[in-house]
């Protein structure tokens, strides 16, 4: 069979990853210090990307950096002010202190470059003029970042090609490294998303998504967590719906991204009672929710997160947020709201 397996869900594709890693291990190595047990060539296709999160219990899926990585992607953003935010381990893999390079793709993808369009504009416009064509590829991997050998942030992703078939927008993703327990969830999310949000602009339908990846590795420091989630993973799931985007405009980003740097900056709180005035969907709303969510828990720790705040919420970020963050939910808040596994 050359074709990869096909998925409904990604949290099936990502529990059968870290599951085929376990099992086959191909190699047993570290890079650059990094001890990982590694399978090469792994692959997957997802017949519906917008079934992009993984609920498994033992995850604990940070679905607000989820949110924040991709928007930094899509606001053409390298600064590490925003995105450590969220995630600080990614402070030591900037070089100088205060941006990202490899992982930062917002500004490949974005950026105005030759004849004054982005990769991605020109690859909309191909896909106008030509739907069946299959150059309709953004890179990442710039050969410049192996010059030096001791850079931490060589870009794992080596492109995304998106080919419109039907009328339906697929997207492969290339990637010459994926480590399976943290990079391969947030990528997966971050990639469709962008799937979703290009196939909103071209007015298409979503198809499929296809993740090819050379190196998938379990590093040896994740090994047990990788464990739990695949055992966790068989015992009953939680299924929250699935909503699909939206038609989005750049300008409904732009006030995205004017919130999450206010509230980040902890310069603004947001009532639930604000969300309809943001002139945004209810799919984004929840989005500048969930920023407000983490304003509380990250500026104010050891302070519960406010019951009017959470219930806001939709039930299955709310149930994420709650199986991250336990302790920022108010004790009496707590089992009616299935906190609980
Ligand atoms: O030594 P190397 O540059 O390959 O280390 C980068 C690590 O981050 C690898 O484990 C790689 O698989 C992981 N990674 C990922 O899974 C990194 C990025 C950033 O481009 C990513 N996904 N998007």
């Amino acid at each position: 069979m050359l074709h990869p397996p096909m998925f409904g869900r990604f949290e099936d594709a990502y529990v059968a990853v870290l599951e085929h890693v376990d099992r086959n291990v191909e190699h047993v190595n570290a890079p650059r210090g990094n001890a990982a047990r590694e399978c090469l060539n792994v692959s997957f296709v997802l017949t519906d990307p917008r079934d992009r999160i993984v609920y498994t219990p033992a995850r604990r899926t940070n679905i607000v950096f989820c949110y924040a990585e991709a928007l930094w992607y899509l606001w053409g953003r390298d600064d590490l002010e925003m995105i450590s935010y969220y995630a600080p381990r990614l402070a030591k893999m900037s070089a100088d202190g205060r941006t990202l390079t490899g992982i930062a793709y917002g500004p490949k993808l974005f950026k105005v470059a030759r004849a004054g369009r982005s990769q991605w504009d020109r690859v909309l416009r191909l896909l106008a003029e030509e739907p069946a064509s299959k150059r309709a590829v953004v890179s990442f991997f710039e050969p410049e970042e192996l010059i030096d050998p001791a850079n931490p942030d060589v870009s794992c992703t080596l492109g995304l090609q998106f080919l419109l078939r039907d009328g339906h927008l697929d997207a492969i993703a290339y990637m010459r490294g994926n480590d399976a327990v943290v990079g391969l969830l947030c990528d997966v999310f971050s990639f469709t998303l962008l799937q979703e949000f290009t196939a909103v602009q071209l007015g298409v339908d979503l198809g499929r998504y296809g993740h090819h990846v050379g190196s998938m590795h379990i590093n040896d420091v994740d090994a047990k967590k990788a464990a739990a989630i695949a055992a966790a993973a068989h015992g009953g799931r939680e299924l929250f719906p699935v909503t699909a985007m939206p038609p989005t405009r750049w300008a409904d980003l732009k006030i995205v991204e004017h919130h999450e740097g206010a509230l980040r900056r902890n310069e603004e709180r947001l009532d639930p009672g604000d969300l309809s005035r943001l002139g945004l969907a209810p799919y984004w709303q929840q989005v500048v929710l969930l920023m407000e969510v983490y304003r509380q828990i990250s500026h104010y720790p050891g302070t519960p997160v406010m019951p009017s705040t959470l219930e806001a919420l939709d039930p299955g970020y709310r149930w994420l947020i709650a199986h991250r963050w336990p302790t920022a939910i108010p004790q009496n808040f707590t089992r009616p709201y299935g906190a609980e596994p």
